[in-house]
């Protein structure tokens, strides 16, 4: 049997600090922070990592992925409609047509491979850290403070720990139902969110997709967030705007920075 090469404690947690620590320095400014590393999220980042931008996904669980692990209900089938297929051919994911338009694979397949996708195009994932406010400077989102996740669950007492701040050319809020990073926006009387509307899948998606931009200088909204912001009808339990929602998302993110680059 083959043995294991010897090496000991030190020169692991050395390459693990080290390693952390050079690649955690070239987070600290990047083109595009992505906030909430679920599929409008993913898609978003890989897309900009492949047009060749530096890119940073923050994401508070330990995990990417969000929703999209476990389709509806918890059964983990995804369900996407005509035309956001093509994501999932793009990125190898095999899936069955059930009927005109709609189309159906298995959750844990898709979302690993979206994972696997958007880091192989080079986005870098901040994991276990969560956005606890934003950087604004002249009217603009710059910015994103952030801490520890684990912080959020200790006694408020042991927990007083201070943030650090990380900037960027564009910041996307891609934090779902809740759009967190908006509502930092909301909490200081900047903009006001209509909330997410009721259910109405036949709508709810091309207006998700729509509604995808710009919400205030600085900041993107892209996924669920685009219905809290704009009080759009939801979609249940099918992905397909969540993926042209993200895309789209990355084609407005290129523009906005490459705008920042010619100011700066
Ligand atoms: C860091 C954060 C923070 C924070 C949240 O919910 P998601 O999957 O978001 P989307 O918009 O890409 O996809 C939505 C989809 O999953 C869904 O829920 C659908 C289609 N629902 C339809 C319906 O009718 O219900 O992912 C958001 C991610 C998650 O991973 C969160 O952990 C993360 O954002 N996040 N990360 N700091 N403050 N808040």
């Amino acid at each position: 049997m083959e043995k294991f090469s010897p090496v000991g404690e030190r020169e692991i947690t050395q390459a693990i600090v080290t390693e952390f620590a050079r690649e955690f320095n070239e987070m600290i400014a990047s083109d595009c922070i992505i906030v909430g590393g679920g599929p409008s999220g993913l898609v978003a980042g890989r897309d900009l990592a492949r047009a060749g931008k530096k890119v940073v996904i923050v994401e508070r669980n330990n995990y990417l992925g969000g929703g999209f692990w476990s389709g509806g209900f918890l059964m983990p089938k995804v369900t996407v409609r005509h035309p956001a297929e093509k994501v999932l051919d793009e990125i190898g994911v095999p899936y069955k047509t059930v009927s005109r338009g709609l189309v159906v694979c298995d959750a844990p397949h898709a979302c690993s491979s979206l994972i696997s996708a958007a880091c192989a195009a080079g986005v870098k994932i901040l994991n276990m850290v969560m956005l606890e406010d934003i950087v604004i400077k002249e009217g603009r989102v710059c910015g994103v403070v952030i801490n520890w996740s684990p912080i959020a669950s200790l006694p408020r007492q042991v927990a007083a720990l201070d943030p650090i701040a990380i900037e960027a050319r564009v910041i996307i809020d891609a934090t779902g139902h809740d759009a967190t990073v908006v509502k930092k926006l909301e909490q200081r009387g900047l903009l006001k969110c209509k909330g997410e509307g009721a259910m109405w899948i036949e709508k709810s998606e091309d207006l998700i997709v729509e509604h995808t931009g710009e919400c205030y200088p600085g900041l993107i909204v892209t996924g669920m967030a685009v219905g809290t912001v704009w009080g759009l009808p939801r979609m249940g339990p099918t992905f397909g705007s969540m993926f042209l929602s993200g895309r789209r998302a990355a084609e407005i993110a290129m523009r906005k920075i490459e705008e920042r680059e010619k100011q700066q």
